[in-house]
């Protein structure tokens, strides 16, 4: 893991970092993209299914389905994680209103932190692999998403960005800059 850029806001540090969401042992969960049955699939999903064990598809199968924007959570199981937070991100083009449902991701998911005393996170790009949504709009919404949730409380310590592509991490970087 490759830690690129923090900032302080409002007592969190905010992160970005190359790397892989499934090996961010310091963190007290993570965020699945999930799809709408919360099954294991592909990209960051089956990543975290494979590394938590089949415990996980268990407890998630009382909990789905879930609709774009909403999330749930549930334990970690094999990760070095206590708590996944498994959000639907929108699939672009199709579930509308994009940005809402996208920003609702981020914002559920730090809201339900905070229920359960978490305060530390990682993210991936929801949305910015399978679900097509484009990597510059979708880190504008993450991070004004993000930032308003924050803006409400000081409880959460830490909150990470995960980039897996270098590609990426430019993109997020530029607009966590500006
Ligand atoms: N760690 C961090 N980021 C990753 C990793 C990883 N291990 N693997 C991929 N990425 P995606 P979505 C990046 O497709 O667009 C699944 O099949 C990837 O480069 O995982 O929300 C589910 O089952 C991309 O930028 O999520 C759903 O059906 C970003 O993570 C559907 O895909 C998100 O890619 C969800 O699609």
């Amino acid at each position: 893991m490759r830690l690129m850029f923090y900032r302080e806001v409002n007592n969190t540090r905010i992160e970005l970092v190359k790397g892989d969401i499934t090996l961010q042992e310091d963190v007290e969960a993570i965020v699945n993209a999930a799809n709408a049955e919360l099954m294991p699939g592909g990209g960051v999903a089956g990543a975290i299914h494979r590394a938590a064990g089949p415990e996980l598809a268990d407890e998630c199968r009382n909990l789905a389905p879930i609709a774009p924007g909403e999330a749930v959570i549930t334990e970690g199981y094999k990760l070095p994680n206590s708590f996944v937070i498994h959000c639907l991100g929108p699939v672009y083009g199709v579930d509308k209103p994009e940005e809402e449902l996208l920003a609702n991701c981020y914002r559920r998911a730090i809201q339900l932190a905070r229920e359960n005393k978490i305060k530390s996170i990682a993210f991936p790009a929801i949305s910015t692999g399978v679900f097509g949504y484009p990597k510059l709009e979708a880190a504008k919404v993450a991070f004004k998403a993000v930032l308003d949730e924050l803006a409400l409380s000081k409880e959460i310590n830490l909150i990470r960005f995960v980039l897996f592509e270098e590609r990426d991490l430019d993109i997020f970087q530029k607009v966590f800059e500006d």
